[in-house]
């Protein structure tokens, strides 16, 4: 990786990963894009373009503009929105990844896109859910990260574009909001936990999904991507999971650094729907072994850290 370009660079997984990229390789070799520019660091730090992923035309022109040897695709409607709204996350979903795949193969770039759980349905084995398993989800989302997943391995096999993957549990992160996805409620609850001491989930007690700080899913994509190829057996995508919690457990490890913490529920039946569908917790041994996946940062670590940098990000007052 030696000059990069980011699609959705001001989205949740974009917004950090391009200053990360831009602090390793520096500023000027990691050409930030989305549809709108706002104000944020990482819209300044760098070159930056306006790109629709869906215009095939301008994706290839600004590859070839900037000479990138590397494309991190990450512009995609999560799954909660893309219930909402089916057709477009098809169109947006597929069709920005065959561009930003027929890019790579264009200008021989080395290619990253993440896929999700979102990937696995509910005849998937729930426990441990293992690398290679029964993939049949339910959701629009679902249907193009496995679509996505084997495009992208269609191109390695194919052509020879170095695509690489993984499979993301529910991010968790303190610099920007998520937007559209089950997942969410795990960020939201800190959001509300630093503001207002409690939060209603809708998500119900009782349902497990996978999770990761950001900081270690960041750490992830670099380590895969700089990854020997030749020891790389799967490639799109990997299982990677740091902690599998629910509703309760969360709000528990609140609740042992703002004590008087409460959490109560409004369920939300679609989202809900999305997530009962999802694994409990999945299995990342193949990451581990094909390319040494770890994390530093366990349900209690991550609640400290979150509660402190939102507490000073909000300039709030000191909890406890
Ligand atoms: C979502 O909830 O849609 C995402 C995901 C797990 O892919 N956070």
């Amino acid at each position: 990786m030696k000059r990069i370009l980011i699609t959705g660079a001001l989205g949740q997984i974009g917004s950090e990963l391009t200053l990360k990229l831009r602090e390793l390789y520096g500023a000027d070799n990691v050409i930030a894009t989305d549809i709108k520019k706002n104000d944020s660091e990482t819209a300044f730090s760098g070159p930056f373009e306006i790109l629709d992923v869906t215009d095939a035309k301008r994706m290839m022109e600004i590859a070839k503009k900037y000479q990138v040897d590397t494309i991190m695709h990450l512009a995609a409607l999560l799954s909660a929105t893309a219930e909402v709204k089916p057709v477009f996350a098809w169109n947006l979903n597929m069709g920005g990844l065959i561009n930003a795949l027929e890019t790579a193969r264009e200008v021989k770039a080395q290619f990253f896109t993440p896929s999700s759980i979102g990937a696995f349905g509910p005849s998937t084995p729930k426990d441990h859910t293992p690398q290679d398993t029964i993939m049949r989800p339910t959701t629009m989302y679902g249907v193009n990260k496995v679509a996505g997943e084997l495009l992208a391995d269609y191109y390695y096999h194919k052509f020879g574009v170095d695509t690489r993957g993984l499979r993301f549990p529910g991010l968790i992160s303190y610099v920007a909001l998520p937007g559209g996805g089950t997942t969410d409620y795990a960020v939201e609850i800190f959001y509300e936990a630093v503001k207002h001491r409690s939060y209603t989930s809708y998500i119900d007690k009782g349902t497990y999904m996978d999770m990761m700080y950001m900081p270690d899913a960041l750490n992830a994509i670099v380590d895969l991507m700089e990854a020997d190829s030749s020891k790389l057996i799967h490639r799109n995508s990997f299982n990677v999971s740091a902690m599998s919690f629910d509703p309760e457990e969360i709000a528990a490890s609140i609740a042992k650094f703002i004590p008087g913490f409460k959490i109560d529920y409004q369920v939300d039946p679609e989202r809900q729907r999305i997530a009962e569908s999802w694994p409990n917790y999945i299995d990342s041994t193949a990451a581990k072994e094909e390319w040494g996946f770890k994390f530093d940062y366990d349900l209690d670590r991550m609640t400290q850290d979150m509660i402190k940098k939102l507490t000073e990000k909000f300039q709030l007052k000191k909890p406890g």
